[in-house]
């Protein structure tokens, strides 16, 4: 019996939500046969073994036969670490945590999209093999030794680093999340898509390590009076550029970024070198970082007029928008997920907010008739994922369960149709609003959309 078939345990999505029954079968099956094994210690001690017996009847699990029987690990040798390579990976039986392709997008070869496996996630890092992954034209794997970076505009000394200059420069290590802006996009309309990891995946958390990007302006002796906006652009062939206000880079946050969690940037996150801009839309967070030019107004780049702009109710576009706001998702139980018992059933999730720190999180197991407050696991870091708990005894009745978070500012989630209100549906962008999933009387949980 392994653990994802425990009793009262809840299984991993999203293999259950493909085949539940599938599931079911094992989980009954694991219990038919452990009771097999008791009656036969039973039987055993009718024929004179008592003290088996007694043994039996208190302790079950001396029936067990991953107990009784030594594995070939507990007797054998284990593997060298010459069998590593010298890079660690994860166990074999984790293969189904893995980042996924929605099946809702169209997909091509190189413009894509993979999603961050969040029901299968603890804590607040994102492994950075499960980042989640956004390619306009695909991703590659730089050589360092020859990539540059040039701050170029209203500068009184142009300037090209190497990476081997950015290096040498004073660092700081923060934690963040990324989220891009289109996360949760397919939420807009009546799709509901089948798990956590396809409406809110294209999010991700990472300690990074890097210099502040207004070091190296004042190397180059920026203009900042004038120069009130950046343009950050990135050396793969989507020509990926983005205007970055002076004032968010004059905080001190936006960081030239080459590490994250405590090795460089994997190739798909931008390696070697990526602006990490605390709080703004995945977009805006540059990879593979060429250049930065000083300049007096925005500068209406093609990410940021033809793509990344809010279609509103009233037929226009708002432009330039940048903060991911005050956000939260239930992880555990999510889409795809089942229930196999009722009972005690911990709830956890994650919650974010552009502009700081989470304050608090309300969790709704009455599909938001009523909310409790969850526990809040530190650390709690400002524009950084907060991990949230909260214990919940289902009673076995179909029933929403839903996160609803605040962030310092005061600034509280959004439900559907208070966001809706504002920004209409027909958008793809900046979709923050409570999620809620239903769970079913036969304990599989479900993406539903209530109003
Ligand atoms: N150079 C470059 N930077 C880029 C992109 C890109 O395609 N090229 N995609 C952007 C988008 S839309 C997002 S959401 C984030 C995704 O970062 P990730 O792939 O590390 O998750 O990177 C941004 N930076
Ligand atoms: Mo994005």
């Amino acid at each position: 019996m392994t653990s994802q078939t425990q009793p009262g345990r809840l299984l991993k999505a999203p293999e259950n939500f493909i085949d539940p029954d599938g599931v079911r079968r094992v989980f009954a099956e694991a219990k038919e046969g452990r009771r097999d094994f008791i009656r036969g210690a039973f039987a055993a001690a009718a024929a004179g073994v008592a003290a088996t017996a007694a043994r039996a009847a208190d302790a079950p699990a001396d029936g067990d036969p991953n107990i009784l029987n030594l594995p070939e690990y507990s007797r054998a040798l284990g593997q060298g670490v010459a069998q590593n390579n010298g890079y660690g990976v994860p166990s074999k039986y984790e293969a189904n945590v893995r980042r996924r392709i929605s099946p809702g997008l169209t997909q091509t070869t190189q413009a894509s999209v993979a999603f961050a496996p969040l029901q299968s996630l603890f804590g607040i890092v994102t492994p950075s093999g499960l980042h989640f992954e956004r390619h306009h034209q695909g991703w590659w794997d730089m050589d360092p030794t020859k990539h540059r970076l040039m701050i170029n505009g209203l500068v009184k000394t142009p300037m090209v680093f190497t990476m081997d200059d950015i290096m040498r420069l004073p660092s700081v290590s923060r934690f963040h999340f990324v989220e891009c802006g289109a996360n949760s996009a397919m939420e807009w309309g009546n799709v509901a898509v089948p798990t956590v990891q396809y409406t809110h995946g294209m999010l991700s958390c990472s300690e990074f390590t890097g210099v502040p990007l207004i070091k190296v302006l004042e190397m180059a002796g920026a203009d900042t009076k004038k120069g009130r906006f950046l343009l950050a652009e990135g050396a793969d062939g989507s020509g990926q550029s983005r205007t970055i206000p002076m004032e968010l880079v004059e905080s001190g946050e936006v960081l030239l970024a080459y590490g994250q969690n405590g090795e460089m940037l994997r190739p798909e996150q931008g390696y070697p070198l990526r602006l990490v801009v605390p709080g703004v839309q995945g977009v805006s967070w540059i990879k593979y970082l060429r250049r930065i030019k000083v300049g007096d107004m925005p500068f209406g780049a093609k990410d940021e007029t033809v793509g990344y702009a809010d279609l509103m109710p009233d037929g226009q576009h708002r432009q330039y928008t940048s903060i991911q706001e005050c956000k939260s998702v239930v992880t555990t139980p999510s889409g795809g997920q089942v229930l196999l018992e009722k009972g005690f059933h911990p709830i956890t999730g994650l919650a974010w907010s552009g502009r700081g720190k989470i304050q608090r999180v309300d969790v709704s197991v009455d599909g938001g008739r009523s909310w409790r407050p969850a526990r809040l696991q530190g650390p709690v870091m400002s524009k950084c994922l907060t991990r949230f708990n909260f214990d919940w005894v289902w009673d076995g009745k179909p029933t929403i369960i839903q996160s609803r978070a605040i962030d310092e500012t005061g600034y509280v989630q959004p439900t559907k149709p208070q966001l809706a209100a504002v920004r209409g549906t027909r958008g793809i962008y900046h979709n923050n609003a409570i999620q809620s999933w239903l769970v079913q009387e036969n304990g599989e949980v479900k993406n539903v959309h209530v109003s």
